[in-house]
This record gives structure tokens, C-alpha cells and sequence, in this order.
């Protein structure tokens, strides 16, 4: 009865399903004591297409351009941190593209093209089922402050690998001054490639044009980690300007199309900087559990992910946990594809994350997690409150439960900030009617009112989504941070 594979989620519920029937017949009174004679059922396949969304509405073009920041979006991260899944079932992502210098290694100042003014782009994260509202203004012409070297402006578009759409509309290539804008649902957990699809492909991968979508399964994943990070590999291929371009006083590199077509790069990095994670490593401390999201976007190399010192406990090819390899060195990833590797850190030290072939390695493929980092503390180690923190008024045990599973996504009460603010002392620092007004609708606030303004553009104009919360539950929040800050948890654990 039992599937072939075994250990995964998928073949686990099979055989509490295989189970369950055989103890229903047994109850029966069939006399079906032995398992042989088990009737089979079938079993639900968690990607059934006919569940899936596959009609996504036809994808616009417009004149109307984006102004202001480059990347907007709550379920937004660069690399290599990775936020909490935003728990909104439609997650809005504006990625506009543009033209930058990006300095790819100590004085290597190469003429880049980005999604979202990053190199790699942002990580979005999602999860099954998820809905991504896409926009994106082609920006390439508008001009680098201080320089005009970029090149000159072009047409861009965006191919989603964790989409099934037709790629003749929505991955249109779009002018400099459009915008773009299309839906889709995301069917398939997994860690997934974003890249320019405009001809030459090649080139516009190389320069910069690139990024992930981390989609979770529904249910999360089966394990739990201390540590979340994303690690991007890519290759360079990069020449001095012909022309002898300057910036800040060094040489200007271009893209060697050369070099490209033969598949010899300069450069080849993790999360797009030669030798990045060396001079500041990933934290993590002994005893913790890491799961790193690993893509290869090449374009054109293969890695072979290692990580010096531990051994991969699970490995979720692509990162969906249904492909799942135990106690693996080494995970090997062509060009666009990715994997999950979770392992422990075993005892203090710094472990070294390196493409093991190591020719990519010595050109800059390399990383360290180490435990001798003092960063601020992981936003995961701060999920839990303490556990004496308890009000007793019942509106504010009702505000706290909430809290927990509404808000604690986006902010601590003093453990620091994430997505937003901590809330600890807020009681404080504004009025009870600004409170009220803000948890009613923060978006009207965020249009008229000077000091929501003033924390958006401190929260990097990620605005928070309106919670569509009733004035009882507005009640509950307000007599839990009331109670919060009369009840001050002790010193916050957060470094800085
Ligand atoms: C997706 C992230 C997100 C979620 C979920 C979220 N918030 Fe926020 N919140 C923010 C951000 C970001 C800000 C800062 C203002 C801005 O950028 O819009 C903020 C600001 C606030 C403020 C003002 C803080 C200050 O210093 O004045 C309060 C109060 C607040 N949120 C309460 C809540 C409560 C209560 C919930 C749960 C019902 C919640 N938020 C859920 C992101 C979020
Ligand atoms: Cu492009």
C-alpha cells in the first residue's frame, strides 16, 4: 500500500489514510485483520489540476509609468534575508526595472540591468495558493544620478518561472516608459527563478536580471529552523569599457558578449557580489537548525552547493518537500534550479558554503555561516512571547491571541522591529483616537495624515495592509498594548 518513495509528507498521509480505512473495515466487523486485504483508495493528489487556477486574466499595457521606489511589496526581501510569510492571500509585487552601476567585486564597477534597482532581484515569498498582483514600469531610461554610463535604454519584460501562463502575454517585452501589469496563482510549492525573457535572453540575464519566489507549501514546511536565508549563485562576464568610460575615478566594466556566448565568466557569486557572506557571514549559533534557499540562475554553469562541515539533513529539490533526499554532502543545480538544504550547525565555527566545483568557487562562489556573528537576533527566535506575559482583563486576552496570530507576522513588542514597528510603548506615543484610526484604516491614514506618512517612508513605503478589523477586535488590540505597556516584558532581547 505504501508508496515507493516514502518519508514525505505526500506518502505519510497515505499511510494514515491506509491505516484509518483498515481499522474502519476491522470496526466493521469484516474480519479484515490483515493489511494485504486493505481495499485501496484513491488518494487525493495535492496537485490536482482541475483545483488549479489556469486562467489568469490577460495581462495589461500601459502608458502610465511607476514614479518613486523601485520594488514595493510586504512579501518583499534582499537577499540574503528572507522575511516571514505575509499572510495575505494576494500579495501585490512591483518590480520596475531599471539601469545602475552595481560593484560586482572591489573596484569591478560593471554597468548592470535590475529588477527593482537589485542585483539579485527581491525574493518574494508566497505560499500555495497564493495570488501575485504583478506590475512593473520598464525604467531603463530614466537616468543614474551623478552618471550617464549605463546603457542605453531597452526594451525589458518578466518571466516567472512559478507561474503557468502563456508566456506571449504576459511575458511580453514592454518600452522603456510602460508598464506592465498580470495575475497569476501559484499551484506549485517551490523555490522558483524571475528573469528578463527580452532577446538576447543570455544578455539580460547577465546583466542582472534575475531573482527567486519562494512558494511554501499550504500546510508550511514539515520541519522547523532557526534560520532562514536565500543564497543566489550567478556568473559575471565582465570586461573594461572599450571606451574607457570612468566611474568614481576607476575603470567602467561592460558586459564581454564574447566571453558570454562561450560560457567563460569572470565572476561567479552568491547573492551577486564576489566572495559576499565572506566579509559578513550568515549568523547562526550551534545547535540551531539552517535552511538556506539555494538557486543556481547561471547562466549558463552548473553548481554543486556544499556546505563545509555539515551535512545536509534534508534536501527539497526545487524546495518543494516532496522531492526529498536525507543526509546529502553536495546538491547539484543546473541553471534554474534550486533546492532547500536544511542541516545543524554542530558545535561553534564558521562553516563554509562554497560551489564544490571549485573553479566557480575561486572565482567568488563562496560564503560562511558562522556563529561568531553578532547580528541582531533572528525575527524567527521571536515568535513566542514570554510565557509569564499574561493580562487578565478578557479583552486584552482576546487582544493578545489575536495579536498573536494577526500582527506578530510584521511586529514584536520589545523584541525589536520587523516589517513594522515595535509596538512596545506605542500606547505612549500616540493618542488613543490616532489608535483607533489607524487600525480602522491605515491606508486612508497613510494618505492625509503627517506622522503615518513620515513611519511609511521609515518602514521603506512598505505599507501595512488594512487588517479589516471590527471596532470590538480594534477594542481588544488597544486594551492588549495598553496592558503591554503597563506590564513592560524586561529588557528586549534584541541586539542591534
Ligand atoms: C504585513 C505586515 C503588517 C501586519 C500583518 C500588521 N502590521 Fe502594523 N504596521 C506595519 C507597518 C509596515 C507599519 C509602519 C507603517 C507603514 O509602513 O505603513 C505598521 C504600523 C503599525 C502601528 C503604528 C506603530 C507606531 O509606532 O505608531 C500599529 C499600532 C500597528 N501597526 C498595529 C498592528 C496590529 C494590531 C496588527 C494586527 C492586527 C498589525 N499592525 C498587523 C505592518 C504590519
Ligand atoms: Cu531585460
Amino acid at each position: 500500500m505504501q508508496e515507493k518513495k516514502g518519508f514525505t509528507a505526500g506518502s505519510a498521509l497515505t499511510a494514515v489514510l491506509t491505516i484509518s480505512v483498515a481499522a474502519f473495515l476491522a470496526a466493521c466487523g469484516d474480519g479484515a485483520q490483515s493489511p494485504a486485504k486493505a481495499v485501496a483508495v484513491p488518494v487525493a493528489d495535492s496537485y490536482d489540476v482541475s483545483k488549479m487556477d489556469l486562467k489568469p486574466s490577460p495581462a495589461k499595457v500601459s502608458a502610465e509609468r511607476h514614479t518613486g521606489a523601485f520594488a514595493e511589496g510586504s512579501s518583499l526581501s534582499i537577499v540574503p534575508e528572507l522575511k516571514p510569510l505575509d499572510p495575505a492571500p494576494v500579495k501585490t509585487v512591483r518590480l520596475d526595472t531599471t539601469h545602475k552601476i552595481i560593484e560586482i567585486a572591489p573596484g569591478v564597477k560593471f554597468s548592470a540591468w535590475t529588477f527593482g534597482d537589485h542585483v539579485p532581484g527581491p525574493t518574494i515569498r508566497a505560499r500555495v495558493g497564493d495570488k501575485i498582483r504583478f506590475s512593473m514600469t520598464n525604467r531603463s531610461d530614466e537616468s543614474v544620478p551623478g552618471v550617464q554610463l549605463t546603457a542605453a535604454p531597452m526594451m525589458h519584460s518578466m518571466d516567472f518561472h512559478a507561474a503557468m501562463v502563456s508566456p506571449q502575454d504576459k511575458y511580453r517585452s514592454i518600452a522603456p516608459g510602460q508598464t506592465i501589469e498580470f495575475e497569476f496563482t501559484l499551484n506549485y510549492p517551490g523555490i522558483f527563478m524571475y528573469h528578463c525573457g527580452t532577446p538576447m535572453i543570455l544578455e539580460h540575464i547577465a546583466s542582472g536580471m534575475y531573482g527567486a519566489v519562494v512558494v511554501e507549501p499550504k500546510a508550511g514546511y514539515p520541519t522547523k529552523a532557526d534560520r532562514e536565508y536565500v543564497v543566489i549563485q550567478s556568473e559575471f562576464y565582465v570586461k573594461p569599457d572599450p571606451g574607457k568610460r570612468k566611474v568614481d575615478g576607476g575603470p567602467l566594466y561592460v558586459l564581454d558578449g564574447d566571453n558570454l556566448k562561450k560560457a567563460i565568466p569572470n565572476y561567479t557569486v552568491f547573492n551577486g557580489v564576489h566572495n559576499a557572506m565572506v566579509k559578513t557571514p550568515l549568523a547562526a549559533k550551534a545547535g540551531e537548525r539552517v535552511r538556506l534557499f539555494v538557486l543556481n540562475v547561471g547562466p549558463s554553469k552548473t553548481s554543486s552547493f556544499h556546505v563545509v562541515g555539515t551535512i545536509f539533513d534534508r534536501v527539497w529539490i526545487e524546495g518543494n518537500p516532496d522531492n526529498q533526499f536525507r543526509g546529502m554532502q553536495t546538491v547539484l543545480l543546473g541553471s534554474s534550479n534550486s533546492a532547500i538544504a536544511e542541516f545543524m550547525i554542530p558545535e561553534d565555527g564558521s562553516y563554509i558554503m562554497v560551489d564544490h566545483h571549485f573553479a566557480n568557487a575561486s572565482q567568488g562562489a563562496i560564503g560562511l555561516v558562522s556563529t561568531a556573528v553578532k547580528t541582531a537576533t533572528q525575527d524567527l527566535e521571536h515568535h513566542n512571547m514570554p510565557a509569564t506575559a499574561t493580562p487578565t482583563s478578557p479583552d486584552a486576552v482576546a487582544g493578545k491571541l489575536a495579536f498573536e496570530s494577526k500582527c506578530l507576522a510584521c511586529h514584536s513588542i520589545g523584541g525589536g522591529r520587523k516589517l513594522g514597528p515595535d509596538l512596545a510603548g506605542v500606547t505612549k506615543r500616540r493618542t488613543e483616537a490616532w489608535l483607533k484610526r489607524w487600525l480602522k484604516e491605515p491606508e486612508k491614514m497613510l494618505q492625509s495624515d503627517a506622522d503615518a506618512m513620515a513611519m511609511l517612508k521609515e518602514y521603506n513605503n512598505i505599507p501595512m495592509p488594512n487588517q479589516s478589523l471590527s471596532d470590538v477586535e480594534i477594542r481588544q488590540y488597544l486594551d492588549y498594548m495598553k496592558w503591554a505597556d503597563a506590564n513592560p516584558a524586561g529588557p528586549a532581547v534584541a541586539a542591534h
